[in-house]
């Protein structure tokens, strides 16, 4: 098999390299030839070379869709894209269940809501209940978790204090509406509270919605972001490992003061 060139990745059609895409889109003309020669022109003009018609379907009167073939002359350089995005190999579900049984050992308790006015509560329901996401259950399912979802149009107030309340390990946040930057406002007023509480550092804090980053996540003070694609999987791998690290991390600066101590 011949090596992957790295830094001059393209498309895989039939064999390595040869730059064979697939697209597809509706165009307002009329099932025919006409319309066959606009969608090759639209083609062309994207940069595709070589490219055919294999499908083209009569929507209504003036719509078609079209499917093409075509070939990407170009190559994309994979070693220069910059990851913002959560960058972690993630554990299946049996994966996610044998790693907290080894290194964590108790439920891990998780607390989440969609805050402030934001109604949008499918996303948060995606992470967190047990009907899941995508046929992918929710943290509700695994046995390493304890899940509370407190829904949406939840007071930031009213979603640390159950966090203190049932001692979490995690507060998950997820926000959708993001007119006049409602999210930034509602993430901030959220790290503001947690932090005033005294919490921060013992609490993992994740949040999620269409247009939640990793990258704007940690600036607004978060551990981790995530954004459309994202399931519950995804975030159980991130919550494990993010929470296995603290406790290894403490357990090494224990025995550290327990060697000062006797050394003194
Ligand atoms: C369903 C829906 C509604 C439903 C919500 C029902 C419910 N119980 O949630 C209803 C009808 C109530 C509604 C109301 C409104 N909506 Co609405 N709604 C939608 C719609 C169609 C789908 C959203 C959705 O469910 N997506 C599916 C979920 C699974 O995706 P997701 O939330 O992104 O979640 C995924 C990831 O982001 C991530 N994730 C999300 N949260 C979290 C959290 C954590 C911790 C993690 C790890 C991951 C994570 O994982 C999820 C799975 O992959 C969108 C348009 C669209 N097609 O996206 C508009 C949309 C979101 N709505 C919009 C608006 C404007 C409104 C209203 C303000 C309309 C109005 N004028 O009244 C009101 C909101 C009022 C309010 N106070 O919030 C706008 C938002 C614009 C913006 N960016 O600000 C959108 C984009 C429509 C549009 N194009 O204008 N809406």
């Amino acid at each position: 098999m011949r090596a992957v060139d790295l830094e001059r990745v393209r498309p895989y059609g039939d064999h390595l390299d040869d730059g064979i895409v697939q697209i597809s889109f509706t165009l307002p003309v009329p099932h025919g030839q006409a319309g066959r020669k606009c969608a090759l022109e639209l083609a062309a003009r994207l940069g595709l070379e070589r490219a055919e018609v294999v499908h083209q379907q009569r929507l209504r009167e003036s719509y078609t869709h079209f499917l093409l073939y075509g070939r990407f002359a170009g190559s994309i350089d994979y070693t220069a894209q910059q990851v913002d995005e959560l960058d972690l190999e993630y554990l299946s579900e049996d994966e996610i269940e044998a790693y907290a049984a080894e290194h964590i050992g108790r439920p891990i308790v998780v607390v989440g809501a969609c805050t402030g006015s934001d109604t949008h509560s499918v996303g948060i329901d995606a992470m967190l209940d047990l009907k899941g996401f995508h046929g992918n259950r929710g943290l509700e399912g695994y046995r390493a978790f304890e899940a509370h979802n407190l829904g949406s149009q939840v007071p930031n107030s009213t979603l640390v204090a159950k966090a203190i309340e049932l001692d979490a390990d995690a507060i998950l946040v997820s926000q959708t509406v993001t007119q006049q930057d409602l999210h930034i406002h509602n993430l901030t007023e959220l790290v503001e509270i947690v932090e005033a509480e005294g919490r921060r550092k013992r609490t993992i804090l994740a949040c999620g919605g269409s247009r939640v980053s990793n990258e704007l996540a940690k600036e607004l003070g978060f551990d981790a972001g995530f954004s459309r694609g994202t399931y519950p999987h995804h975030l159980a791998t991130f919550l494990v490992r993010e929470l296995a690290a603290r406790i290894a991390e403490q357990s090494t600066l224990s025995e550290r003061d327990a060697a000062v101590q006797a050394a003194g």
